[in-house]
């Protein structure tokens, strides 16, 4: 039954108690191996939380075993799609019974607000998990038109034992947005979270079992990136592995797939947004997604837009009006429900992002707010606007991923969509105009995934997402992510009894 205890949520979001800090194989949460456990640091001071099992070679060995298994001889992926769904919605059931603790659980693990996690990181991945459960049973293959004498249709099947390596900016959200369309296909997996953020994956884990997905089918294997990280990637006995993370890794899972069995592959690597503003365009409307479009979740949005390109006719208004945003911007304590930005994920994000700042100012940028942590100890860093921008600058042509909005003018929409392109990112962009012609004419210019006009951070289960170019390939959410975790067969058959 539902027992969604407010009072005891209301005081474990004040005194988080860490109920799971083990590996998660085979339905049971067991030690690494080698015994070993690392720390979770709260970035709001550098204390450590908890001590989490690490995973290494071993122990994603003993989870891809227990997967292998599941998916050989378990009942998942031979259940019916409509049971499979079945069992899928009552993990998002549970999921939502418990968005108080998980989102404090990401709060206190990676920064990140707390009413948004709330109300919009636990319900979209509860999304996510109805989206998929609901397609569970639609996934069918295809009558075939063949040129000869032949009955030809396609099958399409679970792709396997898939591999998820998550990065720490949404927990939550990114592990559901990879493991629901898996699940749904029927294929059994193993995860790698993130390092900084393991604390509510496990929590998933202990939900995914008492919804009764069965074991072996989701296992969690905490631990680093060279270790544990790149045994999935180059496991024998891993058929597809699915990456979110920085293009330097991304191109090492590649590679580790090609030099162990050629596994499947999808990469989702990040990017540099544009947001192009044109002079027609509402100008508060405008500030306020360039704003967010930067700042939300402190700039560790893969599909930040952190390079904005504004109209000259409106340049010095709109600049006036972000700035003062920036300033009035909330920065704290992201348990305060007033607090707009939370610390950055940890010490090397924070000082990464800080040398970026530093590389912006010497290669002449001009630094119109922020640029400096915080006083409070934790990892903030102060809302940052660079205008003056060019192509050439490091703080233009790499993924800062902190509270930087780059900035510059420019005069036609030629010029608009050269800068915009002139990246080696292509995840989304962003574009604020009245004019329809306008709109679609940079739409179908931009190279990126995704394209928001007069909107941003627009995300739905049936929107599919992805990269261009060095941002990656390979599709997460709608129907295309559901295909990425299955095989299309071909079976064959003559149509008559003649001699074939
Ligand atoms: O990423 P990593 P980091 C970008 C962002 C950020 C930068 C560095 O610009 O500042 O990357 O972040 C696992 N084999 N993005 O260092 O290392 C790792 O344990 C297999 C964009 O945190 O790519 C974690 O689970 N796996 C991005 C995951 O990869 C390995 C989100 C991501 O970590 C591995 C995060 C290896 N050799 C960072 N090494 C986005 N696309 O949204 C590490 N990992």
């Amino acid at each position: 039954g539902s027992h969604s205890d407010d009072s005891s949520a209301a005081s474990f979001v004040k005194n988080p108690t860490i109920k799971f800090t083990k590996l998660f194989i085979n339905g049971e949460f067991v030690d690494s191996v080698s015994g070993k456990t690392f720390e979770t640091i709260d970035p709001r001071t550098g204390e450590v939380i908890a001590r989490i099992a690490e995973g290494d070679k071993e122990d994603i060995d003993l989870a891809v075993k227990a997967a292998r298994q599941a998916f050989d001889h378990g009942p998942w992926p031979r259940l019916s799609g409509s049971e499979r769904g079945r069992i899928m919605m009552k993990f998002a059931d549970l999921l939502a019974e418990h968005a108080e603790e998980l989102a404090a659980l990401d709060t206190i693990d990676a920064g990140k607000l707390f009413s948004v996690g709330k109300a919009v990181d636990v319900p979209h991945a509860v999304n996510s998990l109805r989206y998929y459960a609901g397609a569970a049973d639609k996934v069918h293959g295809k009558v075939l038109k063949m040129s000869r004498e032949l009955h030809g249709y396609t099958l399409l099947e679970p792709i396997g034992v898939v591999g998820h390596i998550i990065p720490w900016n949404f927990p939550t959200t990114l592990l559901f947005l990879k493991i629901s369309p898996a699940l749904a296909a029927g294929c059994t997996m193993v995860v790698k979270p993130a390092e900084q953020t393991p604390l509510s994956a496990l929590y998933y884990a202990h939900l995914a079992k008492l919804a009764g997905i069965p074991d072996g089918v989701l296992n969690f294997v905490t631990g680093f990136g060279p270790t544990a990280g790149a045994a999935v990637s180059s496991h024998m006995d891993i058929d597809a592995v699915s990456f979110t993370g920085s293009p330097e890794v991304g191109r090492k899972v590649m590679q580790a797939a090609a030099e162990s069995n050629l596994k499947v592959v999808s990469l989702e690597l990040g990017g540099k947004s544009p947001l192009i503003i044109f002079d027609d365009a509402d100008l508060d409307m405008a500030a306020e997604l360039a704003i967010l479009g930067i700042l939300f979740n402190k700039g560790e949005v893969c599909v930040a837009s952190s390079r904005v390109y504004v109209q000259e006719g409106i340049y010095d208004e709109l600049v006036k009006k972000l700035v003062e945003k920036a300033k009035a911007w909330v920065v704290g304590d992201p348990f305060d429900p007033k607090v707009q930005q939370g610390p950055q994920v940890d010490r090397t994000q924070f000082e990464r992002i800080l040398s970026y700042i530093e590389h912006g100012k010497r290669e002449g940028a001009t630094l119109l707010t922020g640029g400096k942590p915080m006083a409070q100890k934790g990892y903030y860093i102060e809302p940052t606007i660079f205008a003056d921008v060019n192509e050439e600058m490091l703080i233009v042509k790499d993924e800062i991923f902190g509270p930087v909005m780059a900035l510059a003018k420019f005069k036609t929409i030629e010029e608009a969509i050269k800068k915009a392109n002139s990246t080696r990112y292509g995840l989304a962009a962003g574009i604020v105009t009245k004019d329809l012609s306008v709109a679609n004419t940079v739409s179908r210019s931009v190279r990126a995934g995704t394209v928001w006009i007069n909107c941003y951070f627009a995300f739905d289960t049936d929107c599919p997402f992805g990269g261009y170019k060095m941002s990656g390939f390979g599709k997460d959410y709608g129907l295309e992510a559901l295909h990425k975790y299955l095989h299309v067969k071909s079976v064959v058959t003559p149509l008559y009894n003649t001699p074939w």
